[in-house]
């Protein structure tokens, strides 16, 4: 009697380890949340930082970088708006500041026929969102319904390619940004054309 006094019983014990598993599992959906909510800020974040460096590039060269990339540039037509932006901002030319190199992607893995940036490759990348998908950028000049991109996303050796095109109101069925450009990232979950889709022109 004495030692089942100072001990728990079975019950008690299995009890505890419910209530355990009920705190872990309610802090694990928590947690995850604040983690994949704050991923999604840092996102928008850096669309308004892309934003700022192109606008920066307005100021700089008198229009905002060409969403076309140079003739015979590329080897495919993949992730084209994305690579187009990228050769702006780091032409040999270019005097404004760049995105930080760590921000680079090649979700397509093709490289230029010849030498078009400051960096000792020819990678041609695209600037990549917080999850490693390219940004597609639209300028405001070639708003069309035939300007869309062929965009590579996914991680390596699932990749799946989806045609982004440039964003209207649904109210007024006018482009956003009709005279300034448009940033386009996929979001958390990889893909285009969903609703978790961040833009440069969002809050
Ligand atoms: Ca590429
Ligand atoms: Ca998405």
């Amino acid at each position: 009697m004495k030692n089942k006094a100072n001990g728990f019983t079975l019950l008690e014990m299995m009890v505890v380890l419910v209530i355990i598993g009920l705190l872990a599992a309610a802090f694990v959906g928590y947690g995850g949340n604040i983690f994949s909510d704050s991923k999604a800020k840092a996102a928008q974040v850096k669309l308004r930082q892309l934003g700022a460096l192109i606008e920066q590039y307005k100021t700089i060269e008198g229009e905002y970088p060409d969403d076309r990339l140079p003739k015979g540039a590329a080897m495919n037509n993949k992730n084209t708006h994305a690579e187009a932006l990228f050769l702006a901002l780091f032409d040999v030319n270019y005097s404004g500041s760049r995105p930080a190199e760590d921000w680079l992607v090649n979700t397509d893995g093709d490289e230029a026929n010849r030498d078009l940036t400051i960096l000792g490759t020819r990678a041609l990348f695209e600037i990549g969102d917080e999850w490693g998908n390219p940004i597609i950028y639209f300028d405001s000049l070639h708003y069309s319904e035939n300007n869309g991109c062929s965009a590579i996303v996914g991680e390596a050796g699932a990749f799946a390619a989806a045609d982004v095109y440039p964003v209207r109101s649904q109210v007024t069925n006018s482009y956003y940004e009709p005279n300034r450009f448009q940033l386009v990232s996929a979001g958390a979950d990889g893909e285009f054309n969903t609703e978790d889709d961040l833009y440069s022109f969002s809050e």
